[in-house]
């Protein structure tokens, strides 16, 4: 039986991994982070809390000496490091923490492995941000790098330190480069979820309006489920490589919002511009949507779209959900949940 440890298990993709994994026969052992109240929540809406194959452990990311014991002790074949501050919005405020985080932690899990078993998989979960002020139509691995966030700087940190340790050492260390993927379980303060919620509140009359920043900016957005499979595929392919995960599918802030809202049979209108536009009801005329500053990045990504065809090609790996079934689960959820 393969032993995988999942770093981030409370994270969204931490809990689709492991249920993936789960199902797949391997023994996971969950690695989350101590806090005053334990946050199991998506493990417990995937139904796997209670998994015998499944050993929930604490761990920190930030400790060198724990990454050392758990890495020891688990003996681990394959390591896949979900653990970041991965909030793009945060980061300008918390720079230093989504640095250590984000950033440095990485090295500490990559020298456990050097100094324990360099034969243990290693996946590093890279982000498109990287790509941030892109200037290619649609990014591939070959596209030039260029964040714009403190949590974009750190991940190109992570990025290349997991390349140079496979270069350096041979270890099997590999980077999914992964475009936005949701999902129920996604957090609260991504905007995929934040729409879906605020609609099941509008409707449900619990909030008035839906307040967002920049509804322009564009994003390849796909379903968790199907990233976290793209994941496992990466470290069983026979040579340790870097891969981007996309749908190659663009669409904006604005095209989410109108989307989710058919779902509730409302019709967006929109009128006015920049800070003083607004979203409507077409029917009749009630305001639902408003633009708020505070939601505004310093620096903004404003076109995200990936090329999959390397993935596709050498691991056979493809997408199924579509941006359509994504949205209308998300929103389905919340309605059910409220
Ligand atoms: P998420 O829901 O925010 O989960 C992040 C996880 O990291 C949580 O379990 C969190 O624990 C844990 N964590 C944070 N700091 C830690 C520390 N110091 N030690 C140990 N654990 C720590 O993020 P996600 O959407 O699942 O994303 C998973 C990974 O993929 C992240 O690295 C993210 O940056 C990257 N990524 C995500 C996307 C996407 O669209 N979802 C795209 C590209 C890359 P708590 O629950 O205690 O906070
Ligand atoms: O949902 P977001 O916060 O995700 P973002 O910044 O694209 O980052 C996510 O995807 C990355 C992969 O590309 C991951 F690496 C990262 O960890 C994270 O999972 O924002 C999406 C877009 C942004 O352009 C943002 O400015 O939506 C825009 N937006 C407009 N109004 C908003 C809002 N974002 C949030 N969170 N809240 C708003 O009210």
């Amino acid at each position: 039986m393969k032993k995988a440890l999942v770093t981030g298990v409370t994270g969204q993709d931490g809990a689709y991994l492991a249920q993936f994994l789960l199902d797949k026969g391997y023994e996971v052992y969950g690695a989350y982070r101590r806090t005053s109240s334990l946050n199991l929540w998506r493990v417990q809406f995937l139904k796997i809390e209670n998994h015998p194959r499944l050993k929930l452990v604490e761990f920190n990311l930030l400790d060198a000496s724990n990454c050392l014991r758990i890495i020891s002790q688990i003996q681990p074949d394959e390591v896949y490091n979900l653990a970041a501050q991965s909030f793009v919005g945060v980061s300008f405020e918390q720079p230093l923490v989504t640095s250590q985080t984000t950033g440095i932690g990485v090295v500490n899990m990559l020298e456990a492995i050097r100094l324990v078993n360099p034969a243990i998989k290693f996946y590093q979960a890279s982000t498109s941000e990287l790509y941030g002020k892109v200037s290619d139509k649609l990014q591939n691995e070959e596209t030039a790098f260029y964040p714009r966030s403190p949590y974009g700087v750190a991940k190109l940190y992570s990025y290349w330190i997991t390349k140079n340790y496979r270069e350096a050492y041979n270890i099997f260390a590999s980077n999914g480069i992964l475009f936005n993927h949701e999902s129920s379980i996604r957090g609260e303060t991504f905007v995929s979820r934040k729409i879906a919620r605020a609609i099941a509140a509008i409707v449900n009359k619990k909030q008035k309006y839906l307040y967002l920043g920049n509804l322009n900016a564009k994003r390849d957005w796909g379903h968790a489920k199907d990233f976290v499979e793209g994941m496992w595929m990466i470290l069983q392919h026979k040579n340790p490589d870097d891969f981007v995960l996309a749908t190659s599918k663009a669409y904006s802030v604005r095209d989410f919002v109108e989307l989710a809202f058919s779902f509730v049979d409302i019709d967006i209108e929109w009128s006015g511009t920049g800070i003083n536009e607004v979203g409507k009801n077409s029917k009749n005329g009630e305001t639902l949507i408003k633009i708020d500053s505070a939601y505004f990045r310093p620096a903004e990504v404003d076109y995200l779209r990936g090329d999959h065809k390397k993935a596709n090609k050498i691991l056979g790996w493809k997408p199924k959900i579509s941006f359509k079934e994504l949205v209308k689960e998300m929103v389905e959820n919340e309605l059910l949940n409220i």
